[in-house]
């Protein structure tokens, strides 16, 4: 019965994302969903991409969290438009709820989308939204087994940025073992080396960002 109702909600979403997706490509917007554990640096992340990128490209963000616009209002202080979904309670965002954040952009008017979803590493996994490309944030700290014990979203993701690499002499972090786990896991996913805080990484990852809006508005 449980499975049944999953079932039933994963299908109703995956049309409704399906949707979206076809929108985004007849726009020509390149939509990322940023994944990650509670302060892993995804806000951080976004906030050192809208500096490098937002007078390059046409971008855009919403921000997905239980409660607060604490994420938005970081954003906007960039002058990037920004809408915030506040979820009251639920763990990940879903196509409705993204479908009724668009209608506040226009969406002629975009190159780059970028969806900061709820902290979270299980359930935002499942949750298709029409997105190009998962993009899963691991940060130092968190620990370097965490690919191998949250396979999910380190399968699906096309991206991986490893975050807060400037902590990674004082963390005990075993690098190599984190990127066998992820290798095995996912042998196609694409890593990144990132300090958001200190500006490592942020050219090479900013460098594919304007690959791909490129390679879809082609
Ligand atoms: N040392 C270091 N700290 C970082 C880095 N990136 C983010 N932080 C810090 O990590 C903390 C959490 O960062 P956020 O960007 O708010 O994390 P988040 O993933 O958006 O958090 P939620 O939205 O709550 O899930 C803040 O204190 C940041 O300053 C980094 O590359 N290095
Ligand atoms: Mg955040």
């Amino acid at each position: 019965m449980e499975i049944e109702v999953r079932k039933n909600v994963l299908g109703k979403n995956d049309r409704l994302a399906a949707g979206l997706r076809q929108i985004f490509a007849d726009k020509g917007i390149f939509v990322i969903n940023l994944i990650s554990s509670p302060g892993a640096g995804k806000t951080t992340l976004l906030e050192a991409t809208c500096t490098r990128l937002k007078d390059e490209l046409r971008l855009a963000v919403i921000e997905g969290d239980i409660t607060t616009t604490r994420d938005a209002d970081r954003i906007a202080r960039h002058g990037v438009p920004v809408y915030q979904i506040e979820t009251h309670g639920a763990c990940h965002l879903d196509a409705k709820m993204l479908e009724e954040a668009l209608s506040r952009f226009n969406l002629d008017e975009l190159d780059l989308l970028i969806i900061e979803n709820v902290g979270n590493l299980v359930c935002p996994a499942t949750f298709d939204l029409g997105e190009d490309a998962k993009i899963v944030v691991l940060s130092i700290p968190e620990g370097d087994d965490k690919p191998a014990k949250y396979p999910g979203i380190f399968q699906r993701a096309k991206v991986c940025l490893l975050n807060k690499i400037d902590l990674l002499e004082v963390s005990g972090f075993n690098k190599e073992s984190a990127l066998g786990d992820l290798r095995e896991i996912n042998p196609e996913v694409i890593v990144f080396e990132t300090s958001a805080t200190r500006g490592d990484g942020m050219d090479v990852w900013c460098n594919w960002l304007k690959e791909q809006v490129a390679a879809k508005q082609r």
